[in-house]
């Protein structure tokens, strides 16, 4: 049998890197979409830093071009698209909304558009986001919990997740969203928090740094490993049909917590080395999330496999050895 082929949009991001090892594992082709960037030499870092760079076949485009989406899909007709492109910082969401909402929002709307012109009959994979929970509602958010997006960004991802479902109703698409909880690696973006505090533990750690500053301490997040979390992204391809699923560990700790661990595994006490600076807070806080991925275990036999103390020992020492 040929190999199947993937395409996969954010390739260059934590998760597109993560995915697309998955992928070739399996025997994929995998394809990514690209943007064109005047620092073209840090493009596709995190596939260098796995080693597999030179096994994907990376497309120029962009998710705001749909002319660029029609061509890709034209060129590499893949069996599988996988949409992990986005503005995915939520900070930032409120600096650039308009950006934000083109982007995350609009682009899975082209992609979709350009699927059911050009490939009705792909597998499409959106990656929808636990921030579309935002405001509590339910202790556990399951995929029934009603959304309050508190954010520009979640507003978009709440857009491209209700698009999804539409063009599944509407057209018979192959399309399933991943509610996805955050999902961390020594890979991660360096501004959003996991990987700051990793990379801050470990210069303080080496002498290079006294202080780690910080907003909010108390915000409560559901962290998993991304690594577990691209795996689910497959699995919902192969089900017969297509479904939106919630992808969480089911344990929730706060910022203050994930600090403590990082510290303590690098041998040092927290104390005096942290300070909230105002300028990391947010004009609207999601305070708690808390998945419940009962669904997934049951439908897709997904698991966690790493557990939070796992997750904080494996970028604490990969920030260590990258800085020493
Ligand atoms: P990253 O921020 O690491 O990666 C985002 C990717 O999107 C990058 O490859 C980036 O390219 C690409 N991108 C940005 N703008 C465009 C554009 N206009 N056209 C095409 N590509 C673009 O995100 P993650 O890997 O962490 O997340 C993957 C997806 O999952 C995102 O959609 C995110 O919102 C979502 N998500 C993530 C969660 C998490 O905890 N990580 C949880 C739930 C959802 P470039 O390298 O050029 O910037
Ligand atoms: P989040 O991730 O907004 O949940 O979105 P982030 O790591 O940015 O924030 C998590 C929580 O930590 C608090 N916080 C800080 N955050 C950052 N970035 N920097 C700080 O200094 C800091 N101090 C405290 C935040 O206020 C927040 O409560 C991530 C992204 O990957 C999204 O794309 C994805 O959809 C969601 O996870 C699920």
């Amino acid at each position: 049998m040929a190999n199947r082929t993937a395409l996969i949009t954010g390739v260059t991001g934590q998760d597109g890197a993560y995915l697309s090892q998955l992928l070739l594992d399996k025997g994929y082709d995998v394809h990514g979409l690209i943007r064109r960037s005047a620092s073209a030499d840090v493009i596709g870092a995190r596939l260098d830093w796995l080693g597999i760079k030179d096994q994907i076949t990376l497309h120029d485009g962009n998710l705001t071009d749909i002319t660029s989406l029609i061509r890709i899909l034209r060129d590499v007709r893949p069996d599988e698209i996988y949409n992990l492109g986005a503005q995915s910082f939520v900070k930032s969401s409120w600096h650039q909304p308009l950006l934000t909402g083109s982007v995350t929002g609009m682009g899975a709307a082209n992609l979709l558009e350009a699927i059911r012109l050009e490939a009705p009959e792909a597998r499409f994979y959106q990656a929808s986001s636990s921030e579309m929970y935002g405001l509590i509602q339910e202790e556990k958010q399951s995929e029934t919990t009603p959304f309050y997006p508190r954010s520009p960004y979640a507003a978009a991802k709440l857009y491209a997740h209700w698009m999804t479902v539409n063009y599944r109703e509407s057209f018979g698409l192959h399309a399933s969203s991943g509610i996805l909880f955050n999902h961390e690696s020594p890979l991660r973006g360096i501004e959003f928090v996991t990987r700051k505090i990793t990379d801050g533990v470990a210069r303080i750690k080496l002498g290079l740094e006294d202080k780690l500053a910080l907003g909010n301490l108390e915000a409560k997040r559901d962290w998993g490993h991304a690594r577990d979390y691209v795996r689910a992204m497959w699995a919902m391809l192969q089900q017969d049909t297509p479904d939106d699923y919630v992808v969480a560990t089911g344990r929730t700790a706060s910022v203050r917590e994930f600090c403590e661990l990082a510290f303590a595994h690098a041998g040092l006490e927290m104390g005096a080395h942290i300070e909230v600076d105002p300028r990391f807070l947010r004009p609207a806080e999601v305070d708690v999330l808390l998945g419940n991925p009962a669904k997934a275990r049951e439908k897709l036999g997904w698991e966690a496999e790493t557990t939070l103390e796992g997750l904080v020992a494996e970028m604490v020492d990969a920030d260590l050895q990258r800085l020493s």
